[in-house]
């Protein structure tokens, strides 16, 4: 069976139907520390409560299913990890070494865990950023995933785990919001373009930064997870992206089909964090070693986005 933990999140809800769709729904168990609001979630397949923090909750999981992989997504992302940075530690971190000791002790054969944009930081070259360079990442959330990087190459490198990891960008989906991030203005924009036809930015109008629509972040992830072993050549994170975009270029394209569509900018703290964070990135090592390849550009997505709100919404 294959077990996603955090599949209420923005990211998981989203696998876990993908995964039931490859997989079957009863091989796929989905877990988080809440029941899932999703009807989609709970109608489809197995679902557990579990608290990453509380090893018994997974030996427990252990006596009822034999786990063959495990996606690992539950954390606290970069806005709300500065509120509560030594909780967001704790749960990025602990979590982690219990899921991954979890996983040695259950002989799981693969383990998905994601990284971020946010593992680099003011120094770090902000245009096409390189797979390898600088990185000094000032959010709980960004050392949280730089430090994580290190352990999934420790216990590759040291135990023989088959654990995989992307550096995602910015997310945008439509079938779940987000919790928490700082590039989540690019999915709040959607719904109040519809809701409201205005919105009200808490980033400046110039904040650049690399983003993908969730089919593509989805057909990523599962690339990397069906890529034989011998194609996966790094082991800490690939840099994985799409396009990069500002909120002043996000509105022109929801104003093709919203031309009265307006925007207001209201930057607030998640400003510093966008400013760390790189432009764009360089995700030529995904490309050679697996074959990467994005498909959505900023107005498919745009299309995609809005028509799918309009049908969910009614
Ligand atoms: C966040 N959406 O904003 C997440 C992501 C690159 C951004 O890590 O925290």
């Amino acid at each position: 069976a294959i077990l996603v933990i955090g599949a209420c999140g923005q990211l998981g809800s989203e696998l876990t139907l993908e995964l039931r769709k490859l997989y079957g729904n009863a091989n796929v168990v989905a877990a988080d520390i809440q029941y899932p609001k999703q009807a989609e979630l709970r109608e489809t397949g197995p679902f557990e409560i579990v608290d990453v923090l509380t090893p018994q909750h997974l030996a427990d999981l252990a006596a009822k299913y034999k786990f063959d992989q495990i996606y690992h997504l539950a954390a606290i992302l970069s806005a709300t990890g500065e509120k509560n940075p030594k909780f967001a530690w704790r749960l990025n971190m602990d979590g982690l070494f219990n899921v991954l000791d979890f996983a040695l002790e259950q002989k799981v054969e693969k383990v998905y865990w994601p990284s971020s944009i946010a593992v680099f930081g003011p120094n770090t070259p902000r245009q096409n950023t390189p797979q390898d360079t600088i990185m000094d990442p000032n959010t709980v959330y960004g050392i949280s995933k730089q430090a994580g990087e290190r352990w999934c190459e420790y216990y590759f490198l040291k135990y023989g785990l088959d654990v995989r990891s992307l550096r995602y960008p910015g997310l945008i989906g439509y079938k779940a919001l987000p919790g928490g991030g700082t590039t989540d203005y690019a999915v709040d924009i959607y719904h109040q373009a519809l809701a409201k036809g205005t919105y009200k930015c808490f980033l400046s109008e110039n904040t650049r930064l690399p983003m993908m629509y969730m089919p593509d972040a989805l057909k990523g992830t599962l690339d990397l997870m069906h890529a034989p072993l011998e194609q996966v050549k790094v082991r800490s994170s690939y840099n994985l992206a799409a396009m990069s975009f500002t909120p002043q270029e996000i509105t022109a394209s929801i104003q093709r089909h919203y031309p009265d569509f307006t925007i207001t900018y209201e930057p607030d703290g998640r400003q510093q964090i966008a400013d760390s964070w790189p432009q764009s990135i360089n995700d030529s090592a995904a490309r050679q070693d697996w074959g990467w390849q994005p498909s959505f550009t900023l107005d498919t997505m745009t299309d995609d986005m809005l028509l799918n709100l309009k049908r969910t919404n009614n």
